[in-house]
């Protein structure tokens, strides 16, 4: 009999620079030999120097991407990254609870790093009250902490109040990026409700930064899909994310990407 592979399904926008979204989950899966499948929520017009256009995919064809995945397949993990609007936050919601997905990695993708927006305005309110309580783990950085705690977050303090904060959303843990504050350190923070636990690590000096996000939040599930408890999955992701960041690759003629093989 064929080995058993563990299965995850991705549910985000795809890049047409193949280095973010739903190309680097497929890597990152891969790259843990664990099985991608994907559910579409947004085409992205971009290459490695630009995102010029993002258009939405309609509620009902991304729910029933999910529905076809669960009634087949039994995910181990699941991945959401970009969602674009808020019918679709509602509608992974939905689809999830329906089919009771377990170990939900939750990046809740805003902006890109251009700036260009991934999520509407509108999408905050069920991203908070219908998706976020779904979450296993929760992976902002810190612009988006922000933008969902509402509060701006300047300190180890701040960010220990933030991670409560989403942890009373009903976040199950909480990994709070630091790679948007400046130094030559990182902290990323991790929150499961009742322990905090730091890892800390030099800045890598590389511009191989498009896709970062995506590929952590996927490494992430990966081990969650391989049987990691989420401190552990987090630990095992941070440390993928830095290795292939070491060996960051440029298709194109702007921003590199992490190198998955
Ligand atoms: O890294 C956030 C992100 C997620 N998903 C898609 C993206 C991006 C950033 O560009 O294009 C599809």
């Amino acid at each position: 009999m064929a080995p058993k592979v563990p299965v995850a399904l991705a549910i985000g926008g795809t890049d047409s620079g193949g280095g973010a979204g739903l190309a680097a989950d497929l890597l990152t899966f891969a790259a843990h030999r664990v099985f991608g499948t994907v559910a579409v929520s947004a085409i992205t017009v971009q290459n490695t120097r630009e995102i010029t256009r993002s258009q939405a995919v309609a509620a009902d064809l991304l729910s029933d991407q999910i529905h076809a995945v669960f009634s087949d397949f039994s995910p181990s993990a699941v991945k959401i990254g970009m969602l674009s609007t808020a019918a679709n936050v509602s509608a992974t919601a939905r689809a999830l609870r329906k089919w009771k997905a377990k170990n939900v990695v939750l990046d809740p993708v805003l902006l890109s790093t251009t700036g260009v927006r991934l999520l509407a305005p509108s999408a905050m309110a069920p991203l908070k009250k219908e998706l976020i309580p779904l979450a296993t783990v929760l992976t902002p950085n810190l612009p988006e902490a922000e933008a969902i705690t509402g509060f701006p977050i300047r300190d180890e303090g701040d960010r220990r109040l933030a991670a409560g904060v989403l942890a009373d959303l009903g976040a199950a843990s909480i990994l709070i990026k630091g790679g948007h504050s400046r130094g030559r350190e990182i902290t990323d923070l991790f929150f499961d409700g009742k322990r905090f636990l730091e890892f800390r690590n030099f800045r890598l000096a590389t511009t191989a930064t498009h896709g970062t996000g995506c590929a952590l939040s996927s490494a992430i599930a990966a081990n969650l899909a391989r049987g990691a408890k989420p401190a552990e999955a987090v630990k095992n992701g941070i440390e993928y994310l830095r290795s292939a960041l070491k060996r960051g690759i440029f298709p194109g003629q702007g921003f590199g990407t992490p190198g998955h093989y």
